[in-house]
């Protein structure tokens, strides 16, 4: 029983429920969230007049504190609690006050009967629960730990090796057998048969390297190794294989967590890796800032960068560069024949910078040229991945030569992509969400039908389920994109039981507990990104000319507005003009704020100034919306907004100019999940503002590096900025003191290095996971398969035939 709800009972405020329930009655709204809440809370403590302390400290206020949802059926509630993170309990309240537990079944039954959707009579709904499935895995208790797999999964592996070392062992040396480049074995050969010879040939080994000088290049001793049974793979100096060889010794006799992890993420086992990343634009130059093109191009493309540099250095250590192993990066994309002046026609682009990291761009099959030959928006991607896959899979063996060692989907598609591709080539897959649409779009799964035109969520819900479930790894970038925070569900938390009406119950969509889910944040290009004090890597001209654009060049095709003061302080944004990104919010706390109109301009990069120019609904919407909110608050004269593609490095000076200005940049979104403008601004030195809904909460540390702000509340919005303003008038320094603050925590946590070193290691031990583990994850699969089968794969073929018709 709710301990949190008996508590009231037991209290003397049993009386307050009592009447704080009858005031939930007057509302018109029969499902209410936290905010309506809270909301319904505050005006009930306010009008009966209770002291402060009542509001958070009373066991009323602590049970509303932890109610993520009420549902009212008839005189009676549904109380759905979430006490600690990842878990809830529901509970049923009736008008006598007597509460009865209910099922995840009778929750959804009760959410289906609410939105008339419950036929009972015509039999039970499909239900789909994957938790039998993980009994494979083992499970972290404590929740503070979920999103640190992999140390967990090193913990248990090599406790497994000290029960049961002949077994662990036993896989270890058939997966150490198994590694092969270009046809050439690397690490053992057939002299070492058992285990007693691996244990026993280490040992002479590390004796033979002993007596080497430590820098003594691998090639001078390499056929001695060989004879000992030991191919390349070790290291490149007498000095490293002896190191690695003791690493694999320490570990044959006593397996502790540091010991494995250490020596599996020598292992040689990734040189070939395929990134995702489907629906976009997806190109260097003239693509950010459109509908469904912002950070996950960036991500990617940073990502592909660091990760060929990363795998370079590795071969270099480990000591295969004269097998001419050479790491290759494949950016799996959609060709888009009519590619409105991007590359996006191309098939292969080289990726700058590298040596051997590539754009492939795939065709989608001509099932209509109108939709195919074109741009098509994510929400209408669904019909084109299976096949989409097939083609892949031909073009990346051609590529490849081979099979890739690793592939990594991003977004919903991508990650189906990822998910047919792994099952066809037998890889190792990793899941990167960058947001998931079910937690963006209040009541997505509830109202699904009626939102199925303009968004098919029963498509992406599904092939979300499929493909995080499939994965053998998800990276995720905040904690929060797993499990939320103590008193918001996380995005991966919303898959864990919800209702399709009249399609299907998910009683259990996603073990949040399994090891699967790893914290692996991004990290920001630091050659287009980086303080505005380095003068010396600033070009002089790019910056007279950005700071031209932003504050006065009249061009009226691009630039919309003209300033009465230039040299007023800068309040900055950048962003897609979609309706979380939420800019036209921003706009209308600055309209409703004279104080802030009087100490600053607003500056917005935003999409198109014209609605003929974009092909966006939400786009569109804005666009109307923006110029409304000019006009409504009279903002001309005021605001600047740049319908500009920037290149790359301007997008990387802008920000700088702006923070020459002693300017400020403010990120209102409704939800981020995670947020790369953030990490720009900070480590451009830009005071950054940005919203407290989802990931930008774990990146400012706020009033440390930066703020946090509620883009729902304007006018609190506003107070802190100027607030923050003023404070900086008082005191000159503290604008340098935050934005110094801004710069050390990127540096500090935020980089590329940071995230391909650990994702190479994730990747390695997944893989060794995945190899000892693969017959127990098989049922799984299957399941999945029967899923894509037999519910996405109709229902993609219904929206294909729609899509042959426009
Ligand atoms: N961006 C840009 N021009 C624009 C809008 C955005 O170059 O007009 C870039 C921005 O610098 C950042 C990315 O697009 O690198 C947006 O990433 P973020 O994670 O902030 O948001 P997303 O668009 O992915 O939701
Ligand atoms: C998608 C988003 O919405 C952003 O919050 C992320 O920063 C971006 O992808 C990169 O992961």
């Amino acid at each position: 029983m709710s301990e949190l709800l008996q508590a009231v009972l037991d209290s003397e405020e049993k009386s307050d429920l009592r009447s704080f329930l009858s005031e939930l009655r007057q509302q018109e709204k029969k499902y209410l969230l936290r905010n309506d809440i809270l909301n319904v809370y505050s005006e009930y403590c306010s009008k009966s007049q209770k002291p402060e302390e009542f509001y958070t400290s009373s066991e009323l206020g602590k049970l509303i504190y932890y109610t993520q949802e009420i549902i009212q059926e008839e005189s009676s509630f549904c109380f759905i609690i979430r006490s600690k993170i990842a878990s809830q309990e529901v509970y049923w309240l009736t008008s006598d006050l007597s509460i009865e537990p209910m099922t995840v079944q009778d929750l959804l039954d009760l959410r289906d009967r609410l939105v008339n959707k419950y036929h009972p009579n015509e039999g039970d709904l499909l239900e789909l629960d994957f938790g039998p499935f993980y009994d494979y895995t083992p499970v972290i208790r404590d929740p503070k730990n979920i999103g640190k797999g992999v140390q967990f999964l090193n913990r248990y592996l090599s406790s497994q090796i000290f029960q049961d070392s002949k077994q662990l062992l036993d896989s270890l040396l058939n997966f150490l057998r198994l590694h092969q480049y270009n046809g050439v074995q690397l690490l053992l050969n057939d002299r070492i048969q058992s285990q007693q010879q691996l244990s026993e040939q280490v040992k002479k080994a590390i004796g033979f390297v002993n007596n080497r000088p430590e820098d003594e290049p691998y090639e001078q001793f390499r056929f001695q190794l060989q004879s000992m049974g030991f191919e390349p793979g070790w290291g490149n100096t007498a000095g490293r294989v002896r190191e690695t060889l003791n690493i694999l010794d320490e570990l044959i006799d006593s397996a502790d967590p540091q010991t494995l992890e250490a020596f599996i993420s020598r292992v040689p086992m990734i040189f070939r890796i395929v990134l995702v990343s489907a629906h976009g634009w997806f190109g260097q130059e003239g693509v950010l800032g459109r509908p469904d093109t912002g950070g996950q191009v960036v991500y990617v493309l940073d990502q592909a960068k660091s990760l060929e540099k990363q795998l370079q250095e590795d071969v270099l250590l480990a000591g295969l560069e004269k097998l001419n192993v050479e790491p290759k990066v494949i950016i799996l994309s959609r060709l888009i024949p009519n590619s409105d002046g991007t590359l996006c026609n191309q098939r292969l682009e080289k990726v700058h910078g590298t040596e051997n990291a590539w754009i492939l761009r795939v065709p989608l099959r001509e099932f209509n040229p109108n939709m195919t030959q074109n741009w098509i928006s994510r929400f209408e991607f669904w019909p084109y991945l299976e096949t989409f896959a097939i083609d892949s899979e031909r073009e990346l063996r051609a590529e490849f030569q081979g099979t890739p060692d690793l592939i990594v989907g991003n977004y919903t598609d991508g990650n189906l992509i990822a998910f047919l591709l792994a099952r066809r080539l037998k890889v190792t897959q990793c899941n990167v969400a960058h947001a998931l649409e079910k937690s963006k779009y209040l009541f997505s799964n509830l109202y699904w039908q009626e939102l199925e035109e303009k968004y098919h969520f029963s498509l992406q819900f599904t092939a979300d389920l499929i493909a995080m479930n499939a994965a053998n790894f998800v990276v995720s970038s905040t904690y929060q994109e797993i499990v939320g925070t103590p008193d918001s569900v996380g995005q991966y938390e919303s898959y864990k039981c919800f209702t399709m009406p009249e399609l299907y119950h998910v009683t259990n969509g996603i073990e949040l507990f399994s090891p699967k889910f790893n914290v692996v944040p991004p990290g920001v290009n630091e050659n287009n990104y980086f303080p505005y004090t380095r003068t010396k890597d600033r070009v002089e001209s790019d910056r007279q000319r950005l700071a031209e654009t932003l504050f006065t060049l009249e061009d009226p095709t691009q630039i919309f507005g003209k300033l009465d003061d230039p040299n007023k302080r800068p309040l900055f944004s950048m962003a897609r003009l979609d309706h979380i990104k939420n800019l036209t919010g921003l706009a209308e706390c600055y309209g409703r704020s004279k104080e802030l109109q009087e100490h600053c301009n607003l500056i917005l990069v935003a999409g198109k100034l014209r609605v003929e120019e974009s092909g966006d609904n939400e786009e569109r919407d804005e666009i109307i919306k923006l110029y409304q909110i000019i006009e409504e608050y009279n903002l001309h004269g005021k605001i600047r907004w740049l319908g500009v593609r920037l290149t790359k490095t301007d997008s990387g000076e802008i920000y700088r100019v702006i923070a020459d200005h002693q300017g400020i940049f403010v990120q209102p979104a409704l939800f981020e999940a995670f947020g790369l403008t953030i990490l720009e601004s900070m480590v451009s030195g830009l005071p950054t503002f940005a919203t407290q809904f989802g990931g930008p909460l774990e990146i400012i540390q706020d009033k440390v590096n930066g703020f946090l702000i509620n883009p729902t509340n304007l006018d609190e919005t506003a107070t802190k900025i100027v607030d923050f303003i003023t404070k900086c008038e008082q005191n000159p320094n503290y604008w340098n003191e935050i934005s110094e603050r801004g710069i050390d925590r990127v540096y500090s946590t935020y980089t590329w290095k940071i995230h391909t070193s650990k994702l190479l290691s994730l990747a390695r031990i997944y893989g060794f996971w995945n190899f000892t583990s693969k017959e127990n994850r098989e049922d799984l699969l299957r399941y999945l398969e029967a899923l894509f089968y037999l519910i996405y794969k109709p229902r993609a073929q219904q929206l294909l035939e729609q899509h042959k018709h426009r």
